[in-house]
């Protein structure tokens, strides 16, 4: 028997409960493997026994294979081993499940002759989450227990499925009362034996995949409406072939075909990046200096500076998890327009049937308006969305000084302004943090927290908090120009800007990136946001392609024209003006176009950006080059199979990188500075992911 902790066996009369016991998630590391085997080898042998139950302790069922063991040596026994002999054991086993069921965990269970859960367990296959496919049997046996559709549906979207749709499905045959699942198990079990009921076994199921064998329309057209999804991924894609494999070979015949797979996928690069960011994901809420002992401060109600675009869509956040919000604008109709807009967004989410209309009015009734800052007296927590401009940020805070109640921590939604020089504004520097939201603020998941000198730990501490309560996703950022994210985008705007001098099109730079994963590349992302942005007309020169492109009011989508042309259902197309512009801006500087290649139009766009991380990094902005990578995947889609530009810098290598950068040097521009750290580390063969 292993460790009594890991895996206990007790027998209760006729039924042996094998109890896995190792937090927190119950994942199937070797000592959980060898737990399982011996406890249903030990179990099947002894006399008394008639079936077994398979429970876990702590917050939830098995949640999966031990991700931290992947990479390593293999350790025995093998997750196959306990799975035989739980699959061939002369009598039934139940596996009874609380919290997850996940990945390995679901594989397992899958592997027992009968599943019971309780109304609050939920089961998935969440690997494609991870880079990979279920490689313990999931792709074979989930198919030939709930169909081909809807095992593609789970496998690729690793959506966590709910007990009721479970038994529906037939993936579990039992729900019992919460908290009464052992006594449930076992009452099953009973059941079981007095019935006579057969050994059941998923792998020689075959009635619901009957309908698909042979039919290969149900998975080309499973991949064309998911193209989109699915783009640059290369775990979705082996998913399916898995299930075609299911569905038209012999169940071991199939099993070759998901070690193959999941092989292939576990060996590979985007694997490795999904692994990473799974686990900076959780990395990302850890503050060295701020422990669990730092008081948070209650946010009960929020106040909310401006009701526009940004405004509207914070509030929106607090709303959806039941904290009332007070909006403040200077003048009625905005205020109207803004709530309006509120309004609009819940009821199409309403429409597309993700939101009842009770709760839109619920949401609602949460939002109130409000043209008075002294209306904001008793909010816990203030975030301003004005204008961003330094003197008229400083005007609000030194108001909100005199308004706000003590305790009260005053936020600032600004994306690049000093926060040091914010927090100057008032008497209690120590209540000013920034928050900068991204837009659309209701949608994206980026919450960047920024800590002034002077911002104490509880205000920092309790605006991460809050982001995880509304659903975000919060990296902490030093105070510098930008913060981590704007920052780091000015390095690829930069040479973005640099090349159009050289020769290449908005068109050309924005395929590259798009290629490399990016939802757009930075002139069609201008396009949208609008080239507008800070620009005014009578202070316009006509010294960028920007601002002549805004003379020429070609000011972006809402224009119907900007670096592109577009048309009526907004397909963008390279535009002959833009490129005349561009030519005799090129000519005017005196610089012959050039060709310029796919592969340096990359390089100049993504080094850069690494430097400038590495910077960051050096500066102790961020804490961790994983949190630099969480915000550039979460605030600016850096596809998640590269893992960020610090981990995809990593697998580059940084000495290439360095010795492109130290190349392309000439044309960098006056700005770039190459960082030392990067340096250092590239001289040392070390990673950025490394730095500590
Ligand atoms: C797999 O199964 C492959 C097989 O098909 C093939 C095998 C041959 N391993 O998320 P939390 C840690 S692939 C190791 O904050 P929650 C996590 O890092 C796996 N560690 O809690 C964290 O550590 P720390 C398929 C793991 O309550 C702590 O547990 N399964 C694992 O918000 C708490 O985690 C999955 O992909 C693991 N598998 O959420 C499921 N899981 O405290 C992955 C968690 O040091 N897990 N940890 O930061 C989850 O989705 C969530 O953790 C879960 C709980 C929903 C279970």
């Amino acid at each position: 028997m292993a460790e009594q902790s890991v895996a206990n066996l007790t027998i209760e009369g006729d039924v042996a409960v094998l109890t896995l016991n190792s937090p927190p998630v119950n994942a199937l590391s070797a000592q959980v493997r060898q737990g399982i085997l011996e406890g249903v080898q030990n179990a099947v042998a002894n006399p008394a026994v008639k079936a077994v139950v398979l429970i876990c302790d702590g917050r939830t069922f098995i949640a999966g294979a031990d991700i931290t063991e992947f990479g390593k040596p293999p350790r025995a026994p093998g997750l196959k081993e306990a799975q035989d002999a739980i699959e061939n054991a002369s009598k039934p086993v139940i596996a009874a499940i609380h919290g997850t069921a996940l990945g390995g965990g679901l594989e397992v269970a899958l592997c027992c002759h009968y599943r019971v859960a309780v109304p609050s367990a939920k089961c998935g296959l969440p690997e494609v989450n991870l880079g990979l496919l279920p490689g313990a049997g999931g792709t074979q046996r989930l198919p030939r227990i709930v169909g081909a559709a809807k095992a593609l549906e789970m496998m690729t979207s690793g959506q966590h499925v709910g007990a009721r749709q479970c038994l529906e499905m037939g993936l579990v045959d039992e729900i019992v009362p919460e908290g009464e699942l052992r006594a449930g198990a076992i009452a099953l079990a009973r059941r079981i034996v007095a019935e006579n009921r057969p050994l059941k076994k998923v792998r020689d199921l075959s009635d619901k995949m009957l309908a698909a064998r042979g039919d290969a329309s149900l998975f080309a057209d499973f991949r064309k409406a998911n193209a989109r999804k699915f783009r640059g991924f290369m775990a979705p894609e082996y998913n399916i072939r898995c299930i075609e494999a299911a569905v038209n070979l012999p169940f071991d015949e199939g099993m070759k075909v998901e070690r193959e797979l999941f092989t292939e996928l576990m060996q590979g690069t985007q694997s490795a990046a999904q692994r990473y960011v799974f686990f900076a994901e959780r990395q990302v809420w850890k503050i060295p200096d701020i422990g669990d002992d730092v008081e948070q401060i209650p946010v009960r109600k929020v106040g909310m500076i401006g009701a526009g675009t940004m405004g509207g869509g914070i509030a929106m956040n607090f709303a959806n998890v039941g904290i009332p919000v007070i909006l403040v604008e200077t003048r009625q109709d905005a205020l109207d327009r803004g709530l309006a807009v509120v309004r609009r967004n819940y009821e199409t989410t309403a429409k597309r049937g993700r939101l009842s209309m009770e709760d839109v009015e619920k949401r609602m009734a949460l939002l109130s308006g409000s043209l008075e800052l002294e209306a904001l007296a008793d909010c816990d927590l203030v975030i301003e969305a004005v204008f961003e401009n330094m003197d008229i940020k400083k005007q609000v805070f030194a108001r909100l000084d005199a308004i706000c109640k003590p305790g009260a921590i005053l936020a600032s939604n600004t994306s690049a302004l000093n926060v040091n020089e914010i927090a100057t504004a008032v008497k209690r520097p120590e209540a000013v943090v920034g928050m900068h939201f991204f837009s659309p603020a209701n949608v994206m998941r980026l919450l960047e927290v920024v800590r002034g000198d002077k911002t104490s730990k509880p205000v920092v501490a309790t605006a991460m908090q809050i982001g995880k309560k509304i659903g975000k996703i919060a990296a902490l950022s030093g105070v510098c120009p930008g913060f981590i994210g704007n920052r780091i985008l000015r390095a690829r705007s930069l040479q973005a800007q640099a090349m159009l001098n050289e020769g290449a099109m908005p068109w050309d730079i924005d395929k590259v990136l798009y290629d490399f994963g990016m939802p757009m590349g930075p002139f069609a992302m201008s396009d949208l946001a609008g080239l507008d942005i800070g620009w005014a007309r009578e202070t316009s020169t006509s010294s960028t392609i920007r601002e002549v492109l805004c003379e020429m009011d070609r000011r972006g989508q809402k224009t119907s024209a900007g670096y592109y042309d577009y048309d009526e259902q907004r397909n963008a197309r390279p535009s002959p003006v833009t490129e005349k512009l561009i030519r005799e801006f090129a000519a005017k500087a005196g610089n012959a176009p050039r060709t310029i290649s796919q592969q340096e139009i990359l390089e100049r766009c993504t080094y850069p950006m690494i430097n400038e991380g590495a910077r960051i990094l050096e500066e102790k902005i961020a804490l961790r080059a994983s949190d630099v990578d969480i915000v550039w995947i979460n605030g600016y889609g850096w596809p998640v199979y590269r893992g960020g530009p610090m981990f995809y810098a990593d697998t580059v290598g940084l000495a290439q990188v360095v010795a492109k950068l130290k190349e392309y040097a000439p044309r960098l521009g006056p700005e770039f500075v190459l960082s030392p750290l990067l340096e250092r580390l590239a001289a040392e063969g070390k990673r950025l992911q490394d730095v500590k």
